[in-house]
């Protein structure tokens, strides 16, 4: 029996009422994207992530196996692992493999069900270690749970790219705050997507079974559920393109039709063709990235990529 014990700070839903209706209220209407990830669209992610054309989990996976020990190497030994997102935490068992003697492994994650089913394998895999799930918005301050032994450092892992969908501005605010979590000689392995072909871009988030629009409409069942909206999913289209000019995916839900919508009590207009902006996916090129870390006070100290240059590891430390 691996009874790992959840700490749970309760994000009983992606967002509150008033982010919402702040949103859909604003000249471009929009959703935050961590509204994304119910447990349905949990799952609709991971199938996302074994497409042909999802491109950015294969190739970061391709970087772990072969680099994994090499990222082991300069973490070091006794760390505290700190994983941002875990999801199902697929990744994290090629860098767990490697680490020296970890103190503890600490995933985060707004999905509570894959949180817990995640630990409990992780757990099973590694006897060892000592998991300590936290259920929480990453995005919001949480307390890092006590651990039996102390370590040398505090190590960030935030796979998967997924600070690309933070504006730079907001992507800089978060790293100085995973920088205050890990604290003084701290460390932070990230997943970053790189610029590329607009149409291998394009493809990946445009996939040819539709589960990427099946993920980004499921957000219009999920505040129908949660905020007893009217949506009617046949009415809107999945639309994600690549914007060049902020080299960025932008992910919306176009109004086919001009209707109205009720959400949380309150009337929404939508006309013909308006869009409601679902997520953004910034891609970097390595010397953009690295002047945007060094704003945030960290600094890089390593970076792996794929054969194909689609995708880049980092390790940054605190400077
Ligand atoms: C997990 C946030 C990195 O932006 O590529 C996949 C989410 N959205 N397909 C990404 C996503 C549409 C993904 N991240």
């Amino acid at each position: 029996m691996n009874n790992v014990s959840l700490h749970d700070l309760a994000p009983t839903s992606g967002a509150s009422r008033e982010e919402v209706l702040r949103g859909l209220r604003s000249p471009q209407k929009e959703l935050p994207c961590k509204l994304l990830y119910d447990e349905y669209g949990s799952q609709l992610f991971e199938q996302i992530c074994a497409l042909d054309e999802y491109y950015p989990t294969r190739a970061e996976l391709r970087i772990m196996r072969a680099s994994a020990s090499d990222m082991a190497e300069s973490i070091g030994p006794d760390c505290l692992l700190i994983e941002y997102g875990s999801g199902s935490s697929t990744k994290t068992p090629l860098l767990l493999d490697h680490l020296d003697q970890p103190v503890a492994y600490v995933p985060i994650d707004i999905s509570r069900e894959m949180l817990h089913e995640s630990s409990r394998q992780l757990a099973r895999r590694y006897p060892g270690l000592e998991v300590l799930p936290v259920c929480a918005d990453y995005t919001s301050p949480f307390e890092l749970p006590g651990t039996h032994r102390a370590a040398r450092r505090r190590v960030a892992y935030y796979p998967g790219s997924t600070l690309g969908n933070f504006v730079p501005e907001d992507a800089k605010r978060f790293l100085r705050r995973i920088g205050d979590v890990c604290g003084p000689g701290g460390g932070l392995l990230l997943g970053v997507d790189l610029k590329k072909d607009p149409l291998m871009l394009h493809r990946a988030y445009n996939d040819a079974l539709g589960t990427t629009a099946a993920f980004n409409l499921n957000v219009l069942r999920r505040l129908n559920r949660e905020f007893q909206a009217t949506f009617d999913l046949d009415r809107f289209r999945h639309y994600a393109f690549y914007n060049p000019v902020f080299a960025r995916i932008e992910m919306h839900l176009v109004s086919l039709v001009p209707q109205h919508v009720l959400v949380a009590g309150v009337d929404i207009a939508f006309e013909r063709g308006e869009s409601i902006w679902t997520e953004a996916s910034y891609k970097y090129n390595q010397s953009e990235f690295a002047t945007l870390v060094g704003a945030a006070g960290w600094h890089v100290a390593q970076t792996w990529t794929d054969d194909r240059n689609l995708f880049t590891v980092q390790y940054l430390t605190r400077t």
